[in-house]
């Protein structure tokens, strides 16, 4: 593949580049333009399904709603907006538990609640962060 001598994948372009279009670079360096192409129409279709829930920001180490009202079955997406920091999802209750793993930041996590009652969802790294659900 003739990919490596173009400018696209250059390590010691002049011009600065974001760590999303690094990582872009090193993407299709490593898997072809036409797989590349597929995997963000992925994406594209990813973020229109998430778009029609709930979007939780965690930026700034805080839940933003802090809390919500939702219906059982509904799914949330909390979307770890917060630069570069790691948060990690739980939830603990009797009828209900969630654990994320860790949340790269970029990262969406989706969490479907399917009991009703009154949850709290925390950070496992972050014990301040609190999302206080009520799901009817
Ligand atoms: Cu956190």
């Amino acid at each position: 593949m003739i990919l490596a001598t173009s400018p696209l994948v250059d390590p010691h372009a002049a011009r600065p580049v974001t760590a999303l279009s690094r990582r872009l670079r090193r993407l299709a360096a490593s898997t072809g333009p036409a797989l590349l192409a597929g995997m963000l129409t992925g994406l594209g279709l990813v973020t229109t399904i998430e778009a029609s829930g709930r979007v939780i920001s965690q930026k700034g180490r805080a839940f933003q709603p802090a809390s919500l009202v939702v219906e059982r079955g509904e799914t949330i997406t909390i979307v770890n907006d917060d630069s570069d920091l790691l948060h990690h999802l739980y939830v603990e209750a009797d009828r209900f538990n969630f654990d994320s793993g860790d949340q790269m930041p970029g990262s969406r996590t989706a969490i479907t609640f399917t009991e009703s009652g009154s949850f709290q969802v925390l950070c496992g790294i972050h014990p301040k962060m609190k999302l206080a659900v009520r799901v009817n």
